[in-house]
């Protein structure tokens, strides 16, 4: 281990907490114009203060903290409060869920590479860091997007993400922080299996020999990786096992032991689809891999209730319903115990 901050321990105590027992992660990090889209699409309106509401009534859902441990926030969320002043991280520590923050700037042209992009943000991070660890968050996160398509992902766009990741994971150990490294191999595209398979085993080496030379500590991380899936529009499509097979297998060739957690990203499954094949990999390998699998998805907890919503108060209480249920679906294919008859026994809030 060649970190020298002195507090690997410390770190690697948030990390085991973040995928303790059969909880996981909420994404709620959507930068302002991914947010405002998915506003857009439902007919609401692209605000701050729409954003500010719809936060709330995320950080306000009663009982969340029984599936979710940690919440991922972006700069724009961790400095709001709820309508009675509360901080969204005040209330977020309160009901026992950790606030995390979203660190990379987004993810932008590669130069010389058409087609593929670099995950921006390094620049005065370490600063940034600790203004973030000062308001609270106790982990952080950067995307980096791969794309598969005709000789892409590239190796020179694989090398420079991964050593992005791994630069901006060896300052948020040293700030304190737990990096959630996430190296995102998309689904669009009609690639088979194997093809992302394949390119997400490349990509996950790279990524972790990357996080050796620049002296992180695997046992203070956590990584958000894309299952290993068809693309979107594949003609063949596994079933749930089989993708569930495929993913596992991918990791415990290119995933160190030392690594605590794995929290996967949703990457645009539906949530039913979601918590099939995160469960079908609890069942399979739960108890014979070393690291805990579990989630960290966005789109594929909060869709529903954002639908269900729609901006207007009055639908409160049945969004949050709705985001309980599927954080809690999720909670059970973290146990092994989710299967498609849960989804007709709506979870209740308290
Ligand atoms: C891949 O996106 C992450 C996980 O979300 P899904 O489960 O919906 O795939 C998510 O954390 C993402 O990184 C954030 O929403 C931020 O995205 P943008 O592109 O808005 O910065």
């Amino acid at each position: 281990m060649q970190n020298t901050s002195g507090n690997i321990q410390e770190l690697a105590g948030i990390a085991g907490l973040l995928v303790a027992g059969d909880k996981g992660l909420l994404a709620m990090d959507e930068s302002n114009p991914t947010c405002d889209k998915r506003f857009a699409a439902l007919g609401i309106p692209q605000t701050v203060e729409a954003r500010r509401s719809y936060r709330e009534l995320i950080v306000a859902t009663p009982g969340l903290g029984e599936s979710i441990s940690g919440a991922i926030l972006c700069d724009e969320t961790i400095r709001q409060e709820k309508k009675d002043g509360t901080p969204f991280v005040k209330a977020l520590s309160g009901a026992g869920i950790v606030p995390g923050i979203k660190v990379d700037l987004g993810a932008k042209a590669l130069a010389g590479r058409p087609g593929e992009k670099i995950s921006e943000g390094l620049d005065g991070l370490r600063g940034r860091l600790r203004e973030y660890f000062t308001m609270g968050a106790r982990f952080a996160k950067w995307r980096a997007v791969l794309t598969i398509g005709d000789a892409i992902p590239s190796r020179g766009c694989i090398e420079a993400n991964a050593q992005a990741l791994a630069r901006y994971a060896a300052l948020c150990q040293e700030a304190g922080l737990v990096p959630v490294v996430e190296p995102e191999v998309l689904m669009d595209g009609g690639h088979t299996l194997e093809r992302c398979r394949e390119t997400t085993e490349e990509v996950l080496r790279t990524v972790f020999e990357q996080l050796y030379t620049q002296g992180v500590a695997l046992e203070g991380m956590l990584l958000k990786p894309n299952m290993v899936v068809p693309g979107l529009t594949c003609p063949v499509q596994e079933t749930v096992e089989e993708t569930a097979d495929a993913t596992v297998k991918c990791l415990l060739r290119a995933v160190p032991a030392a690594v605590p957690g794995i929290a996967f990203l949703s990457g645009g499954q539906s949530g039913e689809l979601a918590s099939a094949r995160l469960n079908a990999m609890n069942v399979g390998f739960g108890s014979r891999v070393p690291w805990a699998l579990a989630f960290s998805f966005a789109r594929a907890i909060q869709q529903p209730a954002m639908a269900i919503w729609k901006g207007e108060a009055a639908n409160v209480p049945a969004a949050q319903q709705a985001l309980y249920h599927r954080a809690s679906c999720n909670r059970a294919a973290r146990r092994g115990e989710y299967n498609a008859s849960l989804e007709k026994t709506e979870h209740r809030t308290r």
